[in-house]
């Protein structure tokens, strides 16, 4: 009884962690062509820094072939695409403030960030 609670606190705690706390690194998005990846449940990377006051724009490559993961939505932007399978889609971003911009697939099983610095 004493370890069914013990796994059940465990089992929060880990929850907790994964949806609220755990921060993945940034990854510049730089000069380079970064591609992000759809695949496994995750954008690789899902967080990504960028410049202010500049419009960039993001390259993704999905390689899951499930239906929600064809929507990237960033809300804040009220921007709203569709992505391609096993193809690079190219999303224009306009110039943004400082700030953390998220973004994710219709259901929010995706989810990413934009850090704006
Ligand atoms: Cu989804």
């Amino acid at each position: 009884m004493m370890l069914v609670n013990v796994l059940g606190v465990l089992l929060i705690a880990l929850i907790v962690w994964w949806f609220w706390l755990y921060q993945p690194q940034a990854t510049d998005l730089g000069d380079s062509e970064l591609i992000i990846v759809v695949e496994n449940g995750t954008y690789q990377p899902s967080r990504i820094k960028l410049l202010a006051d500049q419009p960039a724009s993001l390259h993704f490559l999905r390689k899951d072939s499930s239906p929600c993961s064809e929507t990237i939505l960033i809300p804040d932007l009220k921007l709203s695409d569709t992505l391609p399978l096993n193809k690079v889609k190219k999303i224009a971003l306009p110039a943004m403030r400082k700030g953390e911009y998220e973004f994710h697939c219709q259901m929010k099983m995706y989810r990413g960030r934009l850090v704006v610095e």
